[in-house]
């Protein structure tokens, strides 16, 4: 079986319930015993559209699913959960995202994984070391020193004495 991580994201109608309800969902598709979720995390909307904060979380569990059947999956959870096609950047639902999958990097038309966006976002990165302090990536870079570059990122330095 392969180990996964997938981010989960809400803006709309109850982020903390969609999340509690993607995460019952998720279980399924996986050994009980194989399943883990980080803390919920609350953050600041990530571009430009004015919009409600976010509640983002990630879960890590193992599953058999190949990694076009599961995005299939989490797909069919985002519908089911209500989610329409929204504006790019807009609010939303629920967001699953596949972000990795073992220590496969795959790169088509419907699946890019390691996710494209992962390395920059905190509201990934945090949850994630939550449940996975010492990971790296398929790449060899460390989990830890990606946190540290985003979480730095937030801040400008004003002066250096
Ligand atoms: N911003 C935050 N903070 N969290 C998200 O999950 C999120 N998802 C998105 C965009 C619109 C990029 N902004 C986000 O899809």
């Amino acid at each position: 079986m392969a180990q996964v991580y997938v981010a989960l994201g809400a803006n709309l109608a109850d982020p903390i319930s969609q999340l509690d309800n993607a995460c019952k969902a998720l279980l399924s598709l996986a050994p009980a015993d194989s399943f883990s979720v980080s803390r919920y995390y609350r953050s600041a909307p990530m571009g430009d559209v004015e919009q409600p904060d976010y509640v983002n979380a990630v879960a890590g569990f193992k599953t058999s699913l190949s990694p076009i059947d599961l995005l299939d999956a989490l797909q069919s959870i985002e519908n089911q959960q209500g989610r329409l096609r929204e504006l790019r950047w807009g609010p939303r639902t629920l967001d699953l995202d596949l972000l990795l999958y073992d220590d496969q990097c795959i790169d088509s038309p419907r699946l890019v994984v390691p996710h494209y966006g992962m390395r920059e976002r905190s509201f990934v990165l945090v949850p994630l070391s939550d449940i996975a302090a010492d990971f790296i990536l398929p790449d060899g870079t460390a989990l830890s020193s990606l946190l540290n570059d985003a979480l730095r990122a937030e801040l400008v330095i004003a002066q250096t004495p």
